[in-house]
């Protein structure tokens, strides 16, 4: 296969002159040219089988140990202009960043295969989807990419009909942390990525086309590229509401996107429909409403945790056509992880005997990567090519104190004040120290592709007369006990509280105002079969108004580092909330709406 677009038949020609590849091999997405690919994988080591009779077609790669997350630190954003990349990001002058990659580059595929990749982000049919073209030296990549992205002839045929598509080029090089950068260049519409051949690092549709790029290209063309998942939230009356929530990488994605009811929910007949787990593109349409897509085509997600308490639609995807990354191995050849079952594992995550003493299993970011088609709770709309309207925002974070269970925001700016103030404890998904707080402003403190200040102006633009924006809300189901125990019992449980979201979203559900936002009281939550103490509820839902003053007077000094691009409004706002908290004015009435 080749093809009739005369720019991406040079680009791939060009690319194969600096980069010497044996073969080039375009490809077509088709279940045979999987099928060869894994057998050569397997061939090469690059895969592991797993046990076939349990689960059937499902392999294991190990990746190097020195590449099994995202790098922050070597992620760049490389525009003309330097402030244009803001503080938020580290930023490389574009020519100087080629001069770079192009060495790299340099013979990089010699022996190796390049694969040519065209991809749609989105339903093919989609005119919220976007295409790209990804090369690569790696057949993991390839077959990721397979069942992450629309990929193949279809894609290719959109290509040639558009035009357009985002061009990155990716090798796995010798996968030295030395010899690493994940580069964008968004006024190029173009990624490049050496010596990682990690998630992240690696899949570039994923974080490096769909938010990063995605993300500029969005605040020109007036739509929001954003790190969130997508449910579907319906009622017992059949009434279904769309809901997006931003959590930064490994606080609650997947498992709030497929979540199972409890059991007296269930039963009284709520379910959760899955549209997306981990990116939303969202577009004001002709009512004034928010219209989403998920961009992508199955899930890369956290496989620690994951068990039939946590996660039981996840674990049901798990039996069959599943890539795993990093999990452990137990003595009869099936994937394992801590939080799974209670069986021991006889390899660990390098391959290597289990030694408890030498730390888990399962690396803490291992990964399954499988289709969204065998997703239990998949959206009948997530195929849709308009998209679903989006009722609410949420946004959340780990946090072990101060922050309540759930508050919702007073109105559009307060919510996008609610995002740009989120703070969260860092985690394995990213290369760096687990568990400690930082700023991560909507989640995207590592994906987005421009400065801070002028996205959060882009939030605040949204804001207009014809717009029925989503109300917007904060959650955390983080909060700690002063013995370190969870105080909320999470997962399942965290329907209690989209229960109430929706209801606001209905003017069915009561709230009392705070100087941090509008809360719940224990009577406005559905808590019936709920084991939760009382006390740990009203430490849950309770203001704690001294730790709030610390937080916002510290915010002003994140504010500040962002810049003079920072929209005045929301440092506003803030010290109107510090006035509230101080007891300056009084915010204290209940409200239906
Ligand atoms: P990325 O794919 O990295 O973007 O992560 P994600 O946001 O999809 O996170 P995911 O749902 O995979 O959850 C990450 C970890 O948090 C897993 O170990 C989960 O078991 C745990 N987790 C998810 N939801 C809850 C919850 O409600 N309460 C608690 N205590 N833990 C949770
Ligand atoms: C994340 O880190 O937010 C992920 C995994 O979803 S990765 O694809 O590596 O970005
Ligand atoms: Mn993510």
């Amino acid at each position: 296969m080749t093809t009739t677009h005369a720019a991406l038949s040079r680009w791939v020609d060009q690319v194969a002159g600096l980069t010497c590849p044996d073969r080039i091999h375009w490809c077509d997405g088709s279940p045979g040219e999987y099928d060869a690919l894994l057998a050569q994988m397997l061939a090469s080591g690059e895969l592991h089988p797993l046990e076939g009779r349990s689960h059937p077609n499902c392999y294991l790669h190990r990746s190097h140990p020195d590449d099994v997350a995202r790098v922050e630190h070597l992620t760049y954003i490389c525009t003309s202009q330097r402030e244009d990349a803001g503080p938020n990001n580290l930023w490389m002058d574009p020519t100087e960043a080629h001069r770079r990659m192009d060495a790299l580059y340099a013979g990089c595929m010699r022996g190796r295969t390049l694969y040519v990749i065209p991809y749609c982000m989105g339903p093919i049919e989609s005119p919220l989807a976007r295409c790209g073209v990804e090369i690569t030296d790696s057949a993991y990549v390839v077959a990721n990419m397979r069942i992450m992205t629309r990929m193949g002839s279809a894609a290719l045929r959109r290509i040639e009909r558009e035009g357009t598509f985002i061009r990155g080029l990716h090798s796995t090089g010798e996968l030295d942390p030395e010899r690493r950068f994940i580069m964008h260049f968004p006024e190029e519409l173009s990624i490049q990525s050496y010596g990682s051949g990690y998630g992240g690092n690696a899949l570039l549709g994923k974080k490096c086309h769909a938010l990063r790029i995605a993300s500029w290209q969005a605040r020109n063309e007036g739509w929001l590229a954003e790190h969130m998942l997508i449910v579907g939230v319906q009622e017992p009356s059949g009434r279904t509401h769309y809901v997006a929530a931003a959590f930064p990488s490994a606080c609650g994605k997947t498992n709030l996107a497929m979540l199972v009811p409890p059991e007296p929910m269930l039963k009284a007949g709520w379910k959760v429909w899955t549209v997306g787990d981990d990116i939303c593109w969202m577009r004001p349409g002709p009512d004034g409403r928010l219209w989403a897509i998920n961009p992508e085509a199955g899930f890369f997600g956290v496989a620690p945790g994951t068990s039939s308490r946590t996660n039981p639609n996840a674990l049901a995807m798990l039996h069959r056509d599943v890539i795993f990354t990093n999990v452990a191995v137990t003595a009869d050849g099936q994937p394992w992880w801590e939080g799974l079952d209670a069986r021991k594992p006889t390899l660990d995550w390098r391959g290597q005997a289990f030694d408890p003493a030498c730390g888990p299993a399962a690396h803490p970011n291992a990964r399954f990567t499988v289709s969204a088609r065998h997703c239990p709770s998949l959206s009948p709309q997530a195929e849709g090519a308009s998209g679903v309207p989006i009722s609410a925002i949420i946004f959340g974070g780990r946090r072990a104190n101060l922050v309540p269970l759930v508050m919702e925001a007073r109105d559009w700016a307060h919510g996008v004040l609610m995002g740009a103030s989120m703070g969260s404890e860092t985690t394995a998904a990213a290369t760096g120290t687990v568990g400690v707080l930082r700023r991560d402003p909507m989640a995207m403190k590592p994906f987005c592709g421009y400065h801070f200040g002028d996205y959060f102006a882009h939030w605040l633009s949204f804001d207009r007369p014809g717009m029925r924006l989503p109300r917007i809300f904060h959650v955390n189901w983080f909060r700690k006990s002063d013995d370190g125990k969870f105080l909320w019992p999470g997962y399942a449980e965290n329907l209690r509280v989209l229960d109430w979201i929706v209801r606001r979203c209905d003017h069915r559900a009561e709230a009392h105002e705070t100087p941090v936002g509008l809360l719940p009281t224990t009577r406005d939550l559905d808590l019936r079969g709920l084991d939760v103490s009382p006390s740990h509820l009203s430490e849950l839902l309770r203001v704690d108004s001294a730790g709030w003053l610390r937080e916002l007077e510290q915010l002003a000094d994140d504010f500040e580092a962002f810049g003079d691009r920072m929209p005045e409004r929301l440092d506003k706002d803030r010290r109107a909330m510090i006035a509230m908290l101080r007891g300056e004015v009084a915010p204290a009435r209940r409200t239906a709406s």
